[in-house]
């Protein structure tokens, strides 16, 4: 018996065309290697799409790999994940189940005690259980009140959460993997990073992304991977894949003058090879003189173009500014959902009250935007539903 797991693909979400090609890609390797290993199925742990409704055109290539998968006779089970739930509980996903690509494994009941009861999908006499991500870490109350319905030979348990074992001591909300009920194998997605845990007979796996979303992840992992299982007399083993598409160039410079950084990045820059490789360019340091403002990334940009690379990303959050300059137009050094995350927690302090915790999901839900194409009064149906959903009103005008 063997198996493929993978998670978090995120297809659709690179904003920069190229980088969203080699996603795209990314993921056709992975389900190209899945047929030729003649694998038995795959898991999709969550965040197959990076979004409910993901672009049309990704939508289009995508069906196109799962009617690959389909015809190879290769059966998909999978969940929803952080990015492509929708309070709602409408997603493309159900789409690609309906058309017959795939089976969403989430089955379960909400019992008088507070408990939920999971139903297993059975593959042969394998029970694969599934309970879907949420938003902001929603999924970890309810997956301490989760248990399974059955006891099966062999269990695989479908989630999109994070395991105290995998972020160490970050400060985040996690599950410890004790309390989640037993099972053979937990093909879970959430944390972008293999990660591989074993415990008497139970694996604990962490695929990683089918390719890495952003500027730290690219650093960081390089590639995108995925994870196959297998049994074989009784022997079982994982292996993490890796898909390696282009090199990546990772290049740390620390820079005091904003003046002369420009010349700076350029000479440095002009030793390497850089042809069609990913470059990275991570600015830290402390400005002594001049502003970011004055760097001209335009000319850096120039100068890689003409060194052939593949794609070329920058990050300047690290570079520090000294207090007295400090000036508004200086650059966020702290990400728009913590910054959200904190001014919530300070209004829902100073206004305490029954509705302020549901203040991240309809924010979230409100930033829905009108697909191109989308009938007016379906997208207020949708909106309308998820916020229904959301503030559990049955009836609204
Ligand atoms: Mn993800």
């Amino acid at each position: 018996m063997k198996f493929a797991h993978l998670a978090d693909c995120h297809l659709g979400s690179w904003r920069q065309e190229e980088l969203q090609r080699l996603n795209f890609q990314s993921f056709q390797k992975v389900i190209e290697r899945c047929i030729q290993e003649r694998v038995e199925f795959i898991l999709i742990s969550g965040d197959l799409f990076d979004s409910a409704y993901p672009p049309i055109e990704i939508l289009k290539d995508s069906f196109a790999e799962f009617k690959k998968v389909h015809d190879a006779g290769i059966p998909v089970y999978l969940i929803a994940g952080s990015h492509d739930f929708s309070a709602s509980g409408k997603t493309f996903l159900d789409v690609l189940e309906k058309a017959g690509f795939c089976k969403n494994v989430e089955d379960w009941e909400a019992e008088e005690d507070g408990r939920i009861k999971l139903k297993p999908h059975l593959h042969k006499d394998i029970a694969i259980y599934g309970y879907p991500g949420r938003k902001s870490g929603m999924e970890i109350e309810d997956l301490r009140k989760v248990y399974l319905s059955e006891m099966h030979p062999f269990t695989i348990f479908m989630i999109h959460t994070t395991i105290k074992d995998v972020i160490g001591t970050i400060p985040m909300d996690s599950i410890e993997k004790q309390k989640l009920p037993l099972a053979n194998y937990y093909a879970m997605g959430h944390i972008h990073q293999p990660f591989e845990a074993r415990e008497s007979n139970s694996y604990y796996v962490y695929p990683g992304p089918t390719f890495p979303n952003n500027f730290q992840e690219l650093a960081d992992l390089n590639y995108g991977s995925f994870q196959l299982f297998e049994i074989q007399n009784g022997i079982s083993r994982t292996q993490s894949i890796k898909i390696p598409l282009k090199e990546i160039a990772y290049v740390e410079i620390e820079i005091e003058d904003g003046l002369t950084a420009t010349q700076k990045i350029i000479a440095e820059f002009d030793k390497l090879n850089l042809r069609d490789k990913i470059v990275l360019l991570k600015l830290k340091g402390t400005l002594k003189q001049g502003k970011t403002g004055d760097i001209h990334f335009n000319e850096i940009e120039d100068f890689v173009k003409k060194k052939e690379v593949y794609s070329f990303l920058k990050n300047i959050s690290s570079i520090k500014i000294p207090e007295s300059d400090f000036s508004t137009d200086s650059f966020p050094t702290e990400n728009v959902e913590n910054i959200e995350r904190r001014i919530l927690g300070e209004y829902s302090q100073k206004n305490p009250g029954d509705f302020t915790k549901h203040l991240p999901q309809l924010m979230t839900a409100l930033s829905i935007e009108k697909n191109e194409d989308e009938r007016s009064v379906i997208f207020e149906d949708r909106l309308l539903s998820e916020l229904k959903n959301i503030l559990k009103l049955s009836e609204i005008i």
